[in-house]
């Protein structure tokens, strides 16, 4: 397993969080997306046999919001 973090931008409410929360969970290989609105930043941990962070920053993008 291996963690990374990314920074969003556009997140504005617990509504966005939870959106970006269950794209990157229902990807195959995250293990778990904690996503702070405060910070601005998602942490997962993912399995990098199964995907990777490129699939994580589209699923973001896709949802309507950036990774900076
Ligand atoms: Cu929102």
């Amino acid at each position: 397993m291996e963690t990374i973090q990314l920074n969003i931008e556009g997140m504005t409410c617990n509504g966005c969080v939870n959106s970006v929360t269950n794209v990157l969970q229902k990807i195959p290989g995250v293990n778990s997306a904690e996503v702070s609105l405060e910070q601005k930043r998602a942490t997962l941990i993912y399995n990098p046999a199964q995907s990777n962070p490129d699939q994580f920053k589209a699923a973001i993008e896709d949802a309507g919001f950036d990774v900076v």
